[in-house]
């Protein structure tokens, strides 16, 4: 059996997607997801120009060695558009490998290691008042785990809070849109969001919280020690991850559990906070990391240091990567949550697929391979659409973490 084709799929049933198809001379296929958000169109230039001829007549059973042909060969390793290309092959290889064999993927990766995923939903709302209503929509649909997102008096917008009453997508235009942000009126609303829950909800639902980047270290350990009273399962990318240092400062100052990681695409991004326990959860993705090769590898690297996974599931990330994440989420050992942000029904129809929710858990089918595909037909009726993810100022103009 020999690669005969890498086909590069852009689609927009409400967001675009970008899908890596490759077929072999035998007629099978495999699929794996490149989506970057704002930046698709980037990772599909790098597969169609770079990637998918280096691949063609390659024998796809060699998911390793295509790994370390695509990172080594490209000399210019690591970052979001290469990674995003070569978890986009890899994906693609592991479906082939599981159809060939005839398995569910996650077999392939030593079997379950559990009854089924933990995911968790998105609870947004405008004001405190509105957030007990959003939570217990997602309490009613089974969810064990609720991140909550909440609007911020004095501020139009914020991240994860839907203005509109659509689904909350941030790449909202072809040039970036602006948003405004005080991290003072953050700081000073964020507990008050967190005690209404825990007040009408009990101690044993797990709430999480996406910082997004926003603060300084010593504003994140505030923000941190500020919620301990309200046991949050993370506090997520409470700051820039470049400069790891800064995390010995917030685990100096707080025992609220910290999980970052989607904006990595290598083990190099997260070994400091790794082996120094800097964080508790890893939120590496399979479609920005490397693909199932990769992910597994820092997964395995995490556990070594108490690190569980927390994989990314925004719906950017589409229906290919969310089946390849349950897959690893069901077989590895330090299995900690999975985002889940259900796709439209549109997106769904696009991507057919096996996975499951069901009382809080998720399961992704038991198909030969990944258990999701392309409708390419029906992709085809929707053009791509330039999106960009917005950026954000300050009240005073400057410009501020996203
Ligand atoms: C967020 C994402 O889901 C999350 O945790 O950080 O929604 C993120 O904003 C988007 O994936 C960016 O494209
Ligand atoms: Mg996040």
């Amino acid at each position: 059996m020999r690669i005969a084709e890498a086909r590069v799929i852009v689609t927009c049933p409400g967001r675009n997607f970008v899908t890596l198809k490759i077929v072999t001379d035998d007629g099978v296929t495999g699929v794996g997801d490149a989506t970057l958000n704002g930046r698709e169109l980037a990772v599909t230039a790098y597969l169609r120009e770079h990637v998918g001829p280096a691949l063609i007549g390659r024998d796809p059973a060699r998911i390793e060695d295509t790994w370390q042909y695509l990172y080594r060969g490209a000399y210019w390793r690591r970052g979001p558009v290469t990674m995003t290309a070569i978890a986009a092959v890899d994906t693609a290889l592991w479906d082939l490998k599981g159809k060939v064999a005839g398995l569910p993927v996650y077999q392939l990766l030593g079997g379950r290691s559990r009854d089924g995923v933990t995911v968790y939903g998105h609870a947004n709302a405008a004001t405190v008042d509105e957030v007990p209503a959003a939570v217990a929509v997602l309490v009613a649909d089974g969810y064990r785990a609720v991140r909550v997102q909440c609007g911020i008096p004095g501020l139009a917008k914020t991240y994860g809070v839907s203005t509109t009453g659509d689904r909350y997508e941030p790449a909202d235009a072809a040039v970036p849109s602006e948003e405004s942000w005080s991290t003072e009126r953050y700081l000073a609303h964020v507990p008050a969001v967190f005690a209404r829950v825990r007040a009408e909800f009990g101690p044993g639902l797990r709430l999480l919280h996406d910082v997004h980047h926003r603060l300084t270290p010593i504003e994140a350990a505030r923000l941190g020690r500020s919620l301990e009273p309200y046991a949050l399962t993370w506090m997520e990318d409470p700051v820039p991850a470049e400069l790891q240092d800064g995390f010995r400062l917030i685990r100096a100052h707080t025992t609220t559990p910290i999980a970052v990681g989607e904006v990595f695409n290598s083990i190099w991004d997260c070994e400091q906070l790794l082996r120094e326990q800097l964080i508790d959860y890893l939120r590496c993705s399979v479609g920005h990391a490397g693909g199932i090769t990769h992910l597994r590898r820092i997964f395995d690297l995490a556990a070594l240091y108490h690190v569980r996974s927390g994989s990314h599931g925004a719906t950017d990330l589409s229906p290919v990567c969310l089946a390849a994440a349950l897959h690893l989420d069901l077989s590895i050992p330090n299995f900690g949550l999975q985002e889940h942000m259900p796709h439209t029904a549109e997106t769904d129809r696009v991507f057919p697929h096996a996975y499951r929710f069901s009382a809080g858990l998720m399961h992704p089918g038991d198909e030969p391979g990944l258990g999701v595909d392309i409708d390419e037909e029906l992709a085809a009726r929707y053009p791509y659409r330039p999106a960009s993810l917005p950026v954000n100022r300050l009240e005073d103009g400057t410009l501020h973490s996203w």
